[in-house]
């Protein structure tokens, strides 16, 4: 395996399904479905299984998009050491609008994401490289940290990837690729109101037993004003996501790299409030209510606080974008 890659390890289906129900809910729900969609639309349609025949990827966009296939670069039969997707060049010609159908192999999966959104892709499918039996199943993996790409990407097998590949020499191939996500709720203010008119990005990954973990990522956010009740609650999708049993949440915040508004300031988390108060930090599956809150000592918890907590972290716009770091306002976690 190519160190340079960022990937988890996938384990089996039957895991990755099991933990699938909601961010921050307990899986009571007898029939389990996912968050993501993939179907081709035509010249066969058919809809694919999330967890089976593809994954999201962590730090995936999110968003409904139906567009053509375009191949990029690709090395079929495979012999190992496929560039797809790495260099700029490998989109020469692409169609702004497509669908890239990228290989595994070489660079990073967020620089072929990356390389894609660049090119005017409006989402990609990224396939596992073929050139040895470790590297032919679904696998899971991640276009790198917050805050990811915008354009919706999952991994696919070799078996899929090149049976498209296949397809797409004899015409077109629409594919539809849906990641609307879960919802994940959390209260954002401001430490001081002197900052108030500081616009911020939100990010949040919640883990999962199997290490696997899902994203979400809200931009160019208003911060509301610095007494708990003039907290903002921010809905982020955790894309791919509809739930599962979870080990921890983190939340991030950069200032945004949109605009020119106010340039730093303190953001403000709140948590362990009541379940019915504005501090809750909670999400809905499927319509299945069963959350996770954020507790004191960063703790998560299936019952919700009585008091009004809250993380603080400094964002300013020193740092150039879209390179922007954000800064973690917590990671709360299972005792
Ligand atoms: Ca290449």
């Amino acid at each position: 395996m190519n160190s340079r890659e960022s990937t988890m390890t996938r384990r089996t289906p039957s895991l990755r399904i099991l933990k699938m129900a909601s961010f921050l809910a307990i899986a009571l729900a007898p029939a389990l479905c996912l968050g993501g969609e993939l179907s081709q639309v035509s010249p066969t349609p058919q809809d694919y299984v999330a967890g089976t025949d593809f994954l999201t990827m962590a730090w995936s966009g999110s968003g409904d998009v139906e567009a053509p296939l375009t191949a990029v670069d690709l090395l079929i039969p495979p012999v190992g050491g496929s560039t797809s997707g790495c260099q700029a060049a490998d989109f020469a010609g692409f169609p702004a609008g497509h669908i890239a159908l990228m290989q595994r192999g070489t660079c990073t999966f967020g620089t072929k994401a990356a390389n894609a959104e660049a090119a005017g892709a409006i989402g990609a499918i990224i396939f596992n490289e073929g050139n040895t039996p470790a590297r032919e199943p679904v696998f899971a993996g991640t276009v790198g940290g917050p805050p990811g790409v915008h354009i919706p990407v999952v991994a696919t097998s070799f078996s899929l990837g090149s049976a498209l590949y296949t397809q797409m020499l004899s015409g077109p191939v629409v594919m539809s690729i849906s990641e609307p996500g879960n919802p994940a709720k959390m209260w954002v203010g401001l430490k001081n109101s002197d900052d108030v008119g500081l616009r911020v990005d939100l990010a949040v990954e919640v883990a999962s037993p199997v290490d696997d973990s899902f994203t979400g990522l809200l931009e160019n956010q208003s911060t509301g004003n610095s007494e708990f009740n003039d907290a903002l609650l921010k809905t982020l999708h955790l894309v791919g996501h509809e739930g599962g049993a979870i080990k921890s949440v983190t939340v991030w915040v950069r200032r945004t790299c949109a605009g020119t508004g106010h340039n730093s300031g303190t953001v403000r988390l709140w948590y362990n409030g009541k379940s019915t108060a504005r501090s809750r930090f909670d999400d809905t599956p499927g319509g299945v209510e069963g959350d996770y809150f954020l507790r004191d000592n960063f703790d998560l918890s299936t019952t919700a606080g009585s008091s009004n907590l809250y993380a603080d972290a400094a964002v300013d716009s020193t740092s150039p974008c879209p390179g922007r770091p954000f800064t973690a306002l917590g990671t709360w976690s299972l005792p």
